[in-house]
């Protein structure tokens, strides 16, 4: 890639797009396109046509996806696999069609199974049942792979797949319905401290563990592969540690200031115990995070204070 490389950032509005956009630029990138839904939907295969024949994008970095956490995912998954699944077929065909030399797919670590031996090798892929609670998505992110695999083997384009462990950053959903559990917590403990209340309701038992990795480092990761790896096999990124999520949650209570009790919702679900990814292929490539899980969450936590959240 050079630095007047045509480059589409497909989701340029979300969290990772906009980390993504970030990092570009810092690198001194400046040939960058973008559209917002409304000028683009990528579920609509005519719309993306007449986009890529119109603009030609060398590079692109498909980061455009139905996302939420898991009580979104447990409960509008016609919407989760219907979307994702349309965005890449239209994104992928349409990239090959207008002979883009190197496109990379972002799906996730719930692709892999429900049990997986745990860190989680790229290997491990499709080798047993997936956790139910975010089966349709994981199910379009599947496919997404296998999208980019196959028209690597039948058309010989340089396409590749990332799999991100769980992500947090700025510009993250903090919608206590559809978010995912960290942004879900901070806006929990500082409303909790701003109104005096006694207990904050953190859901399900607290037991299961994850892998978190900040937004930034994520795009810096998806810039280094798309500068540095071309393989068929998918690679992991993360950081190679996780944590119980009732640790977390102090974490994230200690940060805001907030001096109450935290409570469990059993009728909430757990979702997948485990999903530790191995981060080795990752290191091997020469890339490794470098922002730690408390150093995000103040971060975001600043953030959050001057957002349109408050
Ligand atoms: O981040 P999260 O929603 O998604 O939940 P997953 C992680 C864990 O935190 C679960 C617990 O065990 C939740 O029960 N948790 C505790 C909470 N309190 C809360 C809360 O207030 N809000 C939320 N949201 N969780 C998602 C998948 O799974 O991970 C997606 O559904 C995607 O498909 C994403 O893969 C990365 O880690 O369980």
């Amino acid at each position: 890639m050079d630095k007047q490389s045509k480059i589409y950032i497909a989701g340029h509005n979300g969290m990772v797009g906009s980390a993504l956009v970030r990092n570009l630029e810092s690198k001194g990138y400046y040939n960058l396109i973008f559209r917002s839904l409304n000028e683009l939907d990528l579920t609509r295969q005519k719309e993306v046509e007449i986009f890529f024949e119109q603009e030609k994008p060398e590079y692109v970095i498909l980061a455009a996806a139905k996302v939420g956490g898991i009580y979104a995912n447990n409960t509008f998954p016609a919407e989760f696999i219907y979307d994702n699944l349309m965005i890449e077929a239209n994104v992928i065909h349409s990239a090959y069609k207008n002979k883009v030399k190197k496109l990379l797919f972002l799906g996730s670590s719930c692709i892999y199974p429900k049990m997986s031996p745990q860190p989680i090798k790229e290997e491990y892929l499709l080798t047993g049942s997936l956790e139910s609670t975010n089966e349709a998505y994981a199910m379009a992110k599947i496919t997404g792979i296998e999208l980019c695999k196959f028209y690597r083997k039948q058309y010989e384009v340089d396409f590749i797949s990332a799999m991100p462990t769980n992500l947090y950053g700025i510009n993250d959903n903090f919608n206590l319905e559809t978010s995912h559990v960290l942004p879900a917590l901070i806006r929990k403990f500082h409303e909790a401290k701003i109104n005096g209340e006694k207990e904050v309701v953190m859901w399900g038992t607290g037991n299961p563990m994850r892998e978190f990795l900040y937004v930034d480092d994520l795009a810096d990761a998806c810039i280094y592969l798309l500068e540095n790896y071309s393989k068929e096999s998918h690679i992991n990124i993360g950081t190679g540690v996780d944590i119980r999520i009732g640790d977390l949650s102090k974490i994230v209570k200690n940060v805001i200031g907030y001096e109450g009790e935290i409570v469990n919702d059993l009728t909430k679900p757990d979702g997948t115990p485990r999903k530790l990814l191995d981060v080795s292929a990752l290191h091997s490539v020469g890339w490794k995070h470098t922002i730690e899980l408390e150093e995000g969450i103040k971060t975001v936590y600043d953030w959050f204070l001057s957002s349109k959240w408050m």
